[in-house]
């Protein structure tokens, strides 16, 4: 497919490069509150500074689920998250305290967020689906006072195993309250009935102080906890103006859950730091449920993921023509690589580029993006943000030329960078190993023109013949056949090729696993890409196994193929 030029009509048409060269992260600090005091609160500047502003009437949230929606005002977001502020604060809740949150997507998710970070405390949000073991090993890890959860989720708690959880605050049923385990149990809406909104309730912190704990697994090993501080607040706001291009009158959909670092620092921060309508869909996916949605709500602008749109792509597309879409004018991708055809698929049937977007929860916002102003070449991550310097390097730290393939780095410096990893300073240190760089852990190479290319996370990327080949550009041709949904590809050691290729496949709705689809898809590899990359194993999977943020699980498949334990699988899908 050929580069896409941008659009020309409602968009960020900034040139990248004079912005490149003129930007500065101190330009974006005038408009917020520590300007002029000396101190902030990410809070106070994603909702209570509209209000300040004469914005107070304008729909901040749009919440639905199959049983509810709700509507509520930056006004009335003010009044609640001040509410639930002074309720954590009742509940001993002090600055730097860690408050976890562990439910649904819900208002009530969204307000105890914002009111536990109200009061100064590091907020750690966990995915409902969550089993006794992952929570059991966070709340250890952050030494978690309180929680925030629902009577359903309550029994994943091992609370008789967590001495510094003192209390549980329950969304939901108050005859469901439990006692007589030592720790305290209060009920969420009688508090918050009970409870008046005051202003003083905000803490004002320094920009250094704690916002955030996420953790994230790594391959082996616990999952570490990565600290963000409100300082990030700076680079969420200004991408999430530049990339997602956020407007006054935009509505904004990001499809992610903030137990997933895009779920808070773009399902939360950025959109409401620019004081932009968010709309929140509760449960589960379904195409016709998130068309409906876009729809409905009439989203203009949405941020999702290469899974979620593969698995758009493999529905039935009679399903896609019963919804108007036309009110979008902006769709961006995060979390894995997005494969050519995916962009093409957005192209044709939603009449949009689909803008890819690079960070992790490390970087704790974008860093590599497709800037709207310049033209996407599918298959890219895109270019640095102004602001971001981002190099290809080598093992020594060198700069490597165009093509060649080697570390992905960004100079240290960027606003919303981690802090620390929670009680961990060996594995944060790891990240700096090459002086001067944050090391990502990820391969790419960058092409004549500065755009980025990904190629896969260096423990994927595959020795075969004494060739290097990373997964991405085999799944991405795999996902173009047509009876191909989803596909992972690993390397299986081989005795005489160090490696070989092997293919893991689901397929889409209609097709049926055979040898003969089999040979044509290795036809279909050799012909399209190389015949060094034809995977000489393919093996057909009803389903692959998959993170909740959507991204394929190489080490599993691998462990699958080799019979090896398969590590830490907290954060796979059920
Ligand atoms: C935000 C997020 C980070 C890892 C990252 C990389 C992969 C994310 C990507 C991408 C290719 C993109 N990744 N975005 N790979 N293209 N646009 O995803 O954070 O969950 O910590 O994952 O995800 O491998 O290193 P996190």
């Amino acid at each position: 497919m050929s580069i896409l030029q941008p659009k020309l009509g409602n968009y960020n048409l900034e040139n990248y490069d004079v912005m490149k060269e003129r930007f500065h992260w101190d330009d974006v600090k005038s408009q917020f509150s520590w300007s002029k005091t000396g101190k902030v609160n990410l809070a106070y500047e994603a909702i209570d500074r509209h209000v300040a502003n004469g914005k107070g009437e304008k729909v901040a949230l749009i919440y639905s689920d199959s049983l509810r929606e709700e509507m509520y005002t930056f006004s009335e977001m003010k009044h609640e998250t001040n509410k639930a502020a002074a309720m954590f604060k009742k509940y001993n809740v002090a600055k730097g305290d860690r408050v976890f949150i562990f439910m649904p997507r819900t208002p009530e998710l969204y307000i105890c967020l914002l009111g536990a970070i109200k009061v100064g405390a590091v907020v750690g949000p966990l995915f409902e689906a969550f089993m006794k073991e992952a929570v059991r090993s966070r709340l250890e890890d952050s030494e978690a006072t309180i929680i925030v959860t629902t009577p359903e989720l309550l029994p994943r708690i091992p609370i008789a195993e967590l001495p510094h959880l003192q209390t549980i605050i329950l969304v939901g049923e108050e005859e469901k309250l439990s006692t007589g385990s030592g720790k305290k149990f209060v009920s969420y809406y009688s508090e918050m009935e009970s409870t008046v909104s005051d202003d003083n309730t905000i803490e004002w912190v320094d920009l250094e102080d704690g916002l955030i704990l996420h953790y994230t697994s790594g391959s082996t090993g616990k999952p570490k906890g990565v600290y963000h501080v409100h300082n990030a607040m700076l680079q969420h706001y200004q991408t999430a103006k530049w990339v997602l291009d956020l407007k006054e009158d935009d509505i904004y959909w990001c499809t992610a859950d903030p137990g997933w670092v895009t779920g808070t620092s773009y399902g939360i921060f950025g959109p409401w730091l620019n004081g932009v309508t968010n709309v929140v869909r509760g449960g589960r996916f379904s195409p016709d449920d998130w068309y409906k949605t876009i729809e409905k709500y009439q989203v203009s602008v949405w941020y999702s993921a290469p899974t979620a749109f593969r698995m758009l792509m493999a529905a039935a597309p009679e399903i896609m023509k019963k919804y108007d879409l036309s009110s979008i004018r902006h769709v961006l991708s995060v979390g894995e690589p997005l494969n050519p055809e995916v962009v093409r698929w957005g192209f044709e049937t939603l009449h949009h580029r689909i803008h890819d977007t690079w960070w992790m929860t490390e970087t704790g916002a974008m860093l590599i993006c497709n800037y709207l102003s310049e033209p996407i070449k599918p298959g890219s991550m895109g270019k640095p943000v102004p602001g971001v310097e981002a190099a290809i390097i080598n093992d020594k730290g060198e700069k490597l030329p165009p093509y060649e393939m080697g570390h992905l780095a960004i100079k240290a410096g960027w606003p919303s960078m981690m802090r620390k990893i929670w009680k961990n300073e060996l594995k944060y240190n790891e990240y700096y190993s090459i002086p001067g760089w944050y090391v990502s852990g990820d391969t790419a190479y960058q092409d004549e023109d500065g755009y980025f290319w990904f190629q896969g996370r260096n423990d994927d990327v595959i020795m075969t013949s004494g060739e290097r080949v990373g997964p991405f550009e085999i799944e991405s041709k795999l996902v173009e056949h047509p009876a191909v949904a989803e596909a992972g590809v690993i390397g299986k050691p081989d005795e005489i090729r160090g490696h070989i290729i092997k293919a893991f496949v689901s397929l889409r709705e209609g097709y049926e696993y055979s040898d003969e689809l089999k040979q044509e898809i290795q036809a279909f590899i050799k012909k399209e890409l190389s015949a060094h990359a034809v995977p000489r194993e393919i093996e057909f999977k009803d389903k692959l196994p998959k993170t909740r943020s959507g991204k394929i699980m190489r080490r599993v498949l691998k462990a699958w193929e080799l019979n090896e334990p398969a590590g830490d699988l907290s954060t796979m899908e059920d």
